[in-house]
């Protein structure tokens, strides 16, 4: 079994204008493609070769760094394309929002505070919301760790994550990360970040 690369669940020019283009098709067709190719390569003749992508990741060791890499990667993006939309943006409703304003103050604060982490990642990596036990976390890993893996120091379920490697923003944002940030808001996929956080909490 060999994974294959998603089809983005939209055109590549949906998120316009806040993620462009340019951007989006490189970033499937090249960044998550290579990604792709490389774990495929990677796992072949391991004992990971008939496994999920999720199990692969939770077994693995800090030394397994092409499978850390590309494996990271390949789920990170998936993740991304799906809590990103044409239609996103706005707030949270219901729940998530209940949660959010629990356990930051309000979604103004959740925004300052992602936003800072975002910012607090030196080089590439990624930002996570985490839903550990219902209560919501924001914590940041480098390259394409992610809080699957058990070397990693970050607690809870995935319910939201932000690439913030360059190649994510730098055709139309340049250096400036946190104007990449500001856009990011407004293409959040909230109803498929509820969804997941209804599945931590249940
Ligand atoms: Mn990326």
């Amino acid at each position: 079994m060999s994974f294959k690369l998603p089809e983005l669940p939209y055109a590549y020019d949906a998120l316009e204008p806040y993620i462009d283009e340019a951007t989006m098709r490189v970033h499937h067709l090249g960044h998550h493609q290579g990604y792709t190719n490389g774990l495929n390569a990677a796992i072949e003749g391991t004992c990971y070769e008939n496994k999920s992508i999720e199990e692969i990741l939770k077994d693995i060791h800090i030394n397994d760094t092409a499978i850390r890499n590309n494996g990271g990667g390949y789920w990170n993006h998936i993740l991304y394309w799906q809590i990103m939309s044409p239609n996103g943006g706005g707030e949270p409703k219901g729940e998530l929002a209940e949660a959010i304003k629990r356990d930051f103050g309000s979604f103004e604060n959740f925004k300052e505070q992602w936003a800072k982490a975002g910012a607090a990642r030196f080089g590439s990596g990624w930002v996570w919301l985490l839903c550990n036990h219902g209560k919501l976390s924001i914590c940041h890993t480098p390259n394409q760790d992610n809080p699957l893996m058990k070397f990693v120091d970050c607690k809870g379920k995935v319910v939201l994550g932000m690439d913030v490697w360059e190649h994510a923003y730098y055709l139309k944002h340049q250096n400036k990360r946190g104007a990449y940030i500001n856009d990011f808001f407004n293409v959040i996929n909230w109803d498929e970040v509820a969804r997941r956080y209804a599945d931590c909490v249940k």
